[in-house]
């Protein structure tokens, strides 16, 4: 695997000479200033390039180039939103940067109910509650209808908890969800949020899929054209939310994806975290399925729990058998002569990094150092005792 760290550029606080010391060789970034459905410029692309490049760094995969809503929607603009798509394919392309990470996500991309969630050990890390979803969804933002949405013991729960929950509470709650999260591409209010999930009334999961097949019969053969690789990111969380359909939650999902258009320049974004808070999905089985579609890798372990919430475990720890699935990525890598990009993704914020506060949730150095450095332990230990 070629090691690699995610970088959210200049006012990251976890700068680019840090990711060296790491021992990672790659960095993950995006052109985090450019409004979402905007060209990205070849001489941007250059600057951001040229930076990770002196730092003694290689620009490993791009994380992400979103989709604009209105793609997703096949509507208003959309043309015009995939012609400016394509354009930075080949902005990239002229920069030799020929990897790339999007999502298919309505409105929200990853979502967690708790940023600073305390660990027994004092860490702290992301977990994305069932119970406190429930709240937000049927009290905070009354969308209509949620409550169908919930189990009732879950809805007992929630209605418990949100009568002892105080307005900080409640606040922090919101804001996990609409402006928490590093990467995200826009910090909403809930009006704008209800605006948003609005344009997608109507729309099911099929309608959903079938504007990502639009998009990928628009895109792939030009990108398989300028040698690029386009990744999808998993769900994340792999379930419905706010009544929005999500699509790429599971192994029929993504065979359905492949399905869309068959080119090498149609592939997967392999995110153990976001695959692995659906129970009903095998991860090694699947690495082994979908080898030569896998691009990228991102991995990190949940933890489920009974009612659907998941926290972020220790990277060698959680749910997922963090063993059979580098164990398979090493064996797919090897049948296919490749060194994945692969980053540890979501850390702990512990040790010196509780005091700073300006870090990026699930991105502070020393929790994904940590994450690495296990990682990279296990893999020098496959590798030696399978002679891979
Ligand atoms: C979260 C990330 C996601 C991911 C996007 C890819 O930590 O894995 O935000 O970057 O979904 O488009």
């Amino acid at each position: 695997m070629k090691q690699s760290f995610r970088w959210f550029g200049e006012n990251d606080p976890v700068q680019l000479s840090h990711i060296k010391q790491s021992g990672a060789e790659g960095v993950v970034t995006a052109l985090h200033h450019i409004p979402n459905g905007e060209i990205w410029e070849v001489e941007e692309i250059q600057k951001v390039k040229t930076r990770i490049n002196n730092a003694g760094l290689e620009w490993v995969f791009i994380e992400s180039i979103p989709v604009h809503e209105n793609i997703k929607l096949r509507k208003g603009d959309y043309k015009k939103r995939m012609e400016n798509y394509k354009q930075s394919l080949k902005n990239i392309a002229a920069c030799n940067i020929k990897n790339v990470c999007y999502n298919f996500m309505p409105v929200l991309d990853w979502t967690r109910t708790d940023l600073f969630w305390k660990l027994g050990n004092g860490a702290t890390a992301l977990r994305f509650d069932k119970v406190k979803m429930a709240i937000f969804e049927c009290f905070i933002m009354k969308r209509k209808n949620a409550e169908n949405d919930y189990s009732k013991s879950v809805l007992d729960n929630a209605k418990l908890l949100f009568s002892k929950m105080t307005i900080v509470e409640k606040r922090n709650l919101q804001d996990a969800i609409l402006k928490g999260l590093p990467g995200t591409v826009d910090d909403l209010t809930i009006d704008v949020f209800k605006a948003m999930i609005a344009e997608y009334d109507g729309l099911t999961h099929a309608d959903l899929k079938a504007n990502l097949s639009y998009f990928l019969n628009a895109v792939i053969p030009l990108a398989e054209e300028l040698g690029i690789k386009m990744a999808i990111h998993p769900d994340d969380p792999p379930i419905d939310i706010m009544g929005l359909p999500r699509i790429i939650k599971s192994e029929r999902d993504l065979e359905d994806l492949l399905g869309f258009i068959d080119s090498p320049s149609n592939g997967i974004t392999f995110c153990t975290g976001s695959l692995g808070a659906n129970p009903a999905n095998d991860l090694p089985k699947m690495i082994t399925k979908f080898a030569d579609k896998i691009h990228f890798l991102h991995l990190r372990n949940v933890r489920r729990e009974v009612d659907g919430s998941f926290y972020e475990d220790n990277h060698l720890e959680g749910s997922t058998d963090m063993y059979k699935v580098v164990e398979a990525v090493l064996k797919i890598e090897k049948e296919r002569g490749v060194n994945l990009p692969m980053r540890p993704d979501h850390g702990h914020q512990m040790l010196h990094d509780l005091e700073q506060q300006s870090a990026y949730c699930g991105y502070t150095s020393i929790g994904r150092l940590k994450g690495l450095a296990e990682i990279r332990g296990l893999e020098l230990g496959i590798k030696r005792s399978l002679a891979l």
